[in-house]
């Protein structure tokens, strides 16, 4: 096992981190920005590295001076988090050739899954079902366009290949705007990702967004640590998360989770990863992967008993998976409501000091945050400075300690969006469960009626 990790991370992650590096007797290494000096997870980092100023182009995308600070610290591994360097397979062949490990997976792999064609590709090979679509990258002739879109059904939507997270796409309802449409998200995707490769595929209209997490090892062990559900979203933002996928068949998602892991062995997958797919008339369709940690991984560590983290830095060590698929028993329900720094009507960023943190707490009640009474939100990063869990023997029981929970927090100082969570937790649609990626934005133009 490592003696000493570094964390190329920030905020509440840098946190989840450290405290699963410091269970398993790991020194850990915070790197921060100036604007960070004062967080938490330095003060209770075994030692700290500034790597820049506050701007995160110039600190935690700073790949020299994060591979400078393992190299003085004598760190044996870094952990990226999310966000930031987590998914840039650069920095992992970087963190590699410099004699670190990179606790994730290889370099090539988060290459290809980057690549929205090549991973899909790779999907269908491994038997993975897939939204239909052109099966590869849009030919150059307009011809050759109009009649895969014929084939596929409008409406249809155009992806580019180096997009991801729902940016660089675009709905084409009627074949008058198809050529105009496939040319705008060409140029856009050529100046956002250097990469104007953009693919085609049927629109789904209404879907719910459910996501397979893995744990592979480097000795073709695989194992899925079953669903989670993630349609409360807003403008590509998750709110609000929950595992299991409400009214989904163990048997339907078992199959599925199967398929996952065969890709994962196929790929020669390794660490922890996520199958995002869409849901829709009974059907799953993939639509990308995440080689990452997520931010919502703590509902499914909820439910499975299971701690991601852990087995992210077992597996990077070259430890084989000690689970075994029969071992992944999933127990209650479990929701995350992300606290966001916002105002809560026009959703901009409220960033200051946080003048009064009351958590909340008690039996299912799990809170992640770096934030303490005192501490001050910088505005240079996301909004998010914390995530309240909730696990109940039935969904009902997760929803009503949420509820609770949400009763017991305040936040003095700057505006959240707890009040937003207060309102989903007791919306009707939401109590009932299975509502679509749609329902959140539907519900708040109705509100702001
Ligand atoms: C889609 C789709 C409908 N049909 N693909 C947006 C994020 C990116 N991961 C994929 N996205 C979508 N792809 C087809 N063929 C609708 C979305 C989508 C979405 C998906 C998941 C969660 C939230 C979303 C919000 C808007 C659109």
């Amino acid at each position: 096992m490592f003696g000493k990790i570094l964390i190329a991370n920030r905020g509440e992650i840098a946190l989840r981190i450290q405290r699963a590096c410091r269970e398993m007797g790991i020194r850990t290494v915070a790197v921060h920005s100036t604007a960070d000096a004062d967080a938490k997870y330095v003060r209770l980092a075994d030692e700290s590295v500034c790597i820049g100023p506050a701007q995160s182009n110039l600190s935690y995308l700073n790949v020299p001076a994060i591979i400078s600070a393992a190299e003085v610290t004598d760190a044996e591994a870094i952990h990226p988090g999310y966000g930031f360097l987590s998914e840039n397979a650069d920095f992992a062949e970087r963190v590699e050739t410099s004699g670190f490990t990179f606790i994730g997976p290889r370099a090539e792999n988060i290459r290809q899954m980057g690549d929205k064609v090549s991973a899909k590709q790779a999907m269908r090979d491994a038997g993975v079902p897939c939204v239909p679509g052109s099966d590869g990258a849009l030919p150059e002739d307009n011809n050759e366009i109009i009649k895969i879109a014929r084939r596929i059904g409008y409406p249809v939507i155009i992806k580019a290949s180096g997009g991801g997270g729902g940016r660089g796409m675009r709905v084409v309802r009627t074949e008058a705007a198809l050529l105009t449409s496939v040319a705008t998200t060409r140029e856009e995707a050529r100046v956002a990702f250097g990469n104007p490769t953009v693919y085609m595929e049927k629109f789904l209209e209404n879907p719910r967004h459910i996501e397979i997490q893995v744990l592979s090892d480097n000795f073709q062990n695989a194992i899925y640590l079953g669903e989670r559900d993630c349609s409360m979203q807003r403008r590509n933002q998750k709110v609000l998360e929950e595992a299991p996928a409400f009214g989904i068949s163990r048997r339907q998602i078992d199959k599925l989770g199967a398929r996952c892991v065969d890709a994962c062995k196929r790929i020669g997958y390794r660490g922890a990863g996520t199958f995002e797919f869409l849901y829709e008339n009974g059907e799953f369709y993939f639509i990308e992967m995440n080689t990452r940690v997520q931010v919502e991984h703590p509902v499914t560590e909820m439910i499975t008993g299971i701690d991601i983290v852990r087995e992210q830095i077992r597996i990077a060590a070259g430890e084989r998976l000690t689970l075994r698929q029969k071992d992944v028993v999933l127990r209650g329900h479990a929701l995350e409501c992300r606290i966001n720094a916002e105002d809560p009507f026009t959703f901009v960023p409220s960033p200051g000091k946080v003048t009064g943190w009351h958590m909340p707490g008690g039996p299912g009640v799990r809170v992640d945050s770096h934030v303490y009474s005192g501490y001050t939100v910088p505005p240079y990063y996301d909004s998010m400075i914390g995530k309240i869990i909730t696990h109940g023997d039935t969904r009902e029981q997760a929803i009503a300690r949420m509820n609770v929970a949400l009763s017991e927090l305040a936040v003095d100082g700057i505006k959240t969006n707890a009040q937003l969570h207060r309102e989903i937790v007791n919306d009707r649609a939401f109590i009932q469960g299975g509502t679509s990626i749609h329902y959140l934005e539907a519900k708040l133009a109705e509100l702001h009626k």
